[in-house]
């Protein structure tokens, strides 16, 4: 274990977790929290320091899915043995968790972190600006029950005129959520970014690869901490500068998880996360005739009739059936996976039973 003594209430650590180590008789291991992973080791900081550590055989046995794996941000009960080995015995319970639908592996989960408060969606202003991913991002924050927060960088490549039209096209799609916008190159808004952070809050930061993330980290942490990059304007796709996550606690209290750039930012099963995305719609499919409209084709369609009178734009309805059609097949996977596990389970204990009886018969 490397030095550093920090106190875990600076990290994030709450009076609730405290007590759910007594409730569950885990006062005998250390709570920490895990800053990075990679490939299933843990880089975990407790009250002494960092250390790096692995998960439990029976953590690993009971696990049904990734999400019961730890992720960064997590809080964790660990056990530190002499010469700096860890043990991770159990994964505290998340007050959230960003996932995202895994690329190319339907109704797969990828988690991407644990107990955030707000998620800063990074937007670039020069090539990057998008609103339907923005709420896809939305989305998938709001199903995490985590707070976002619109960050745009690199106003220092447009107009005060352009930023402003950009801003104003936002708010016109998403009238609720707040948008901030920084320089990484001026430090231009940095002071309203650094305002709205929490100390002992974390936040993370999501977006696409080259919106200048890390440097945004950097910057913050008041040092090189993330490696960045210049990416070449012909080549702007397929490459990626951070290959994986960090928490960061900051010079200003605030805890900062630095991501990998997404190129898709595909839903999982949004449910409530969806209507708080879309919230306009939302707001209109209330007044619907059918309960389970699907506010394509139906008569008196609350929705199609405000798309009719312009109260609803175009764009934002089709970037909902997207989202919502992305979102139920994703439910409708896991329930077509769960069904085939039912089904090999019954398969199995079949031919335990099978396995009994002949058993019997050599006696
Ligand atoms: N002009 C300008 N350039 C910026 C700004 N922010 C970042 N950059 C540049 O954009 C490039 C990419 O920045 P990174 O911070 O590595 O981007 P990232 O979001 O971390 O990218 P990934 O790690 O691949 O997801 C670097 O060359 C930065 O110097 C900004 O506000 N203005
Ligand atoms: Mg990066
Ligand atoms: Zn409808």
């Amino acid at each position: 274990m490397t030095s550093s003594s920090t106190n875990l209430q600076s990290l994030g650590y709450t009076p609730s977790m405290a007590r759910y180590l007594v409730e569950q008789n885990l006062t005998a291991f250390e709570p920490g929290r895990v800053m990075a992973e990679h490939k299933e080791r843990y880089i975990v900081r407790t009250a002494a320091g960092y250390v790096e550590a692995e998960i439990t055989g029976n953590l690993r046995f009971t696990a049904q899915s990734r999400e019961d794996y730890p992720a960064v941000g997590d809080w964790v009960a660990l056990m530190v043995y002499d010469g700096g080995s860890a043990l991770i015995q159990a994964v505290l319970p998340r007050a959230s968790l960003i996932s995202r639908q895994a690329v190319g592996k339907y109704g797969e989960r990828q988690v991407i972190a644990a107990n955030i408060d707000v998620a800063f969606v990074v937007l670039a202003m020069d090539r990057d600006f998008n609103l339907n991913r923005l709420e896809r991002y939305l989305s998938i924050c709001y199903a995490s029950k985590v707070t976002p927060m619109v960050v745009l960088t690199k106003t220092d490549l447009v107009t005060t005129e352009y930023l402003a039209e950009r801003i104003a096209t936002i708010n016109a799609r998403q009238a609720h959520i707040d948008v901030l916008a920084v320089s990484n190159t001026s430090q231009a808004g940095y002071s309203q970014l650094e305002a709205v952070m929490e100390p002992g809050k974390t936040y993370c930061l999501l977006g696409s690869s080259g919106v200048g993330k890390s440097t945004l980290t950097n910057n913050l942490c008041g040092g090189t901490f993330m490696k960045t990059d210049t990416i070449s304007d012909s080549t702007g796709k397929g490459r990626h500068v951070t290959s994986h996550r960090e928490l960061m606690l900051l010079p200003n209290g605030a805890i900062l998880i630095d991501n990998p750039g997404m190129r898709e930012v595909g839903v999982a099963d949004a449910g409530q996360g969806l209507e708080q995305a879309f919230d306009t719609i939302a707001h209109y499919a209330q007044h619907c005739r059918y309960h389970d409209c699907t506010h394509r084709s139906e008569k008196g369609c609350a929705v199609l009739e405000a798309l009719d009178n312009g109260d609803i734009s175009m764009a934002a309805y089709e970037n909902y059936l997207r989202t919502a059609q992305e979102s139920a097949f994703f439910e409708s996977t896991v329930l077509e996976r769960k069904k085939k596990d039912k089904q090999l389970g019954k398969l199995l204990k079949y031919y335990d039973k099978l396995n009994v009886k002949g058993k019997k018969n050599e006696d």
